[in-house]
């Protein structure tokens, strides 16, 4: 993905300088954070955000109409607002906070119990993570439908599509499917996806957790049902995720959590709910998330996001070139078009013992089966090490990645 070409181009080195937690050795050499699909860093703008509001505004929202409960809703809603900007969503009442990811793919498969049938199926791909399969497994048991997978082809991780129709056509309710894999680094062609599934009448499901914070996202314009990002993963708090619902869905669909603010009327025996979206956030909601998320949208979107994608895209591929040449490697995911990770086997070497080799140089990478299972196990390996990137992350980085998987190539290869 390219910014335009009259886009300023950011200083990534003064960004850099935005994120304390950057500044620091591990085991003696400085810290080169390649963790950022588990969590991403967070700028000083989203620490001193939550500073603030825990100083200044903290109340709880929509309850009191003092002056503080006031403030804290208003700057709750405000992030409200943001989000939907954010992915250009019609209207806020299409925002759902969450926790995260997790929750708000768990929040659809609850719901849709009573929307599907014995006989139903729900297609998802071979590239899951486990938050986008677990959830349909459980809807699945609940109602007596079941599962079908759109297959990955193989070690270049993409998706087989050839067969998408007819499998569409087996009375397939939801179609879920992530953006950007986790494992794999593979950008899967979420508007061609969203527009497949429609044509079938098929809802569909989109697992941006590893895209919200990367790519520019329109909902409108890719035309999906739902979607799914965690704060986290995009220099915001953890806790706090978004769920995008189209409005008519999310009316139509049952609550999620019973509790306080979800509710219009109770009795005893029974009770009204909530007008969208407060209808599935029950309990007093993550405030300052929202706010540190709002933040987070704030800091992404003053570089814009089509020149993170194209930065971090730039040194994932620098580093999957970089590492092909490694003696023993297996590479995983598409040589060209990438997101922002890159994962690998060394011949010889648990995933484990490479992050840990890497750890002493300073270097923080994931090791282990990156919570996609049933994809490794159709790959024939068990776990592969990670290197993800983010807006901060720099070509003197990949430099030294590729330097240290060379050593412990030759360490743990003889
Ligand atoms: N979907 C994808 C594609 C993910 O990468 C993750 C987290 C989730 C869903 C769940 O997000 P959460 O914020 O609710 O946990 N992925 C990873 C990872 O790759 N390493 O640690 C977490």
């Amino acid at each position: 993905m390219k910014p335009p070409a009259d886009a300023p181009v950011p200083d990534w080195a003064a960004l850099r300088a935005d994120f304390p937690i950057l500044d620091q050795t591990v085991h003696g050499r400085p810290l080169v954070y390649l963790d950022n699909a588990a969590t991403t860093q967070k700028p000083r703008a989203v620490i001193e955000a939550l500073v603030r509001y825990y100083e200044h505004d903290n109340a709880n929202v929509h309850r009191g109409v003092h002056e503080l409960s006031y403030r804290a809703t208003t700057a709750y809603e405000a992030a409200r607002a943001r989000a939907a900007q954010f992915i250009h969503a019609a209207v806020p009442e299409e925002i759902i906070f969450t926790r995260g990811t997790t929750e708000g793919l768990n929040l659809i498969a609850y719901t849709f119990t009573s929307r599907i049938k014995p006989g139903d199926a729900i297609l998802v791909t071979e590239m899951e993570h486990h938050s986008n399969l677990v959830p349909w497994q459980l809807l699945a048991r609940r109602t007596g439908a079941k599962l079908l997978f759109v297959p990955v082809t193989g070690d270049d991780g993409l998706l087989d599509l050839s067969g998408l129709d007819a499998l569409l056509a087996r009375n397939v309710k939801i179609f879920a499917f992530p953006h950007i894999s986790n494992s794999l680094g593979t950008i899967n062609p979420a508007l061609e996806l969203c527009a497949r599934a429609r044509r079938h009448g098929v809802i569909t499901v989109v697992d941006a957790a590893q895209s919200a914070g990367h790519l520019p996202i329109d909902v409108q314009a890719l035309g999906c049902d739902f979607l799914a990002f965690s704060g986290h993963k995009m220099a915001g708090p953890t806790g706090i995720g978004v769920l995008y619902g189209r409005q008519a869905l999310l009316e139509a669909m049952d609550p999620f959590q019973g509790g306080g603010e979800m509710i219009a009327s109770v009795q005893f025996e029974q009770s009204t709910w909530n007008k969208v979206p407060h209808k599935f956030e029950a309990g007093t909601p993550d405030i300052a998330g929202a706010v540190g998320l709002h933040a987070a949208m704030d800091y992404l979107d003053a570089i814009g996001r089509p020149a993170i994608a194209a930065h971090d895209g730039q040194l994932a591929r620098d580093a999957f070139a970089r590492l092909a040449r490694v003696p023993g490697i297996r590479l995983f995911g598409p040589a060209g078009e990438r997101g922002g990770l890159v994962s690998f086997g060394l011949a010889g070497a648990h995933a484990h013992d490479v992050v840990t080799f890497a750890d002493r140089e300073g270097i923080a990478l994931r090791g282990g089966h990156h919570c996609t299972q049933p994809l490794w196990r159709k790959l024939g390996i068990t776990a592969t090490t990670r290197a993800s990137f983010y807006l901060y992350n720099t070509a003197a980085e990949v430099d030294r990645l590729a330097e240290v998987i060379d050593q412990a190539a030759r360490f743990f290869g003889g």
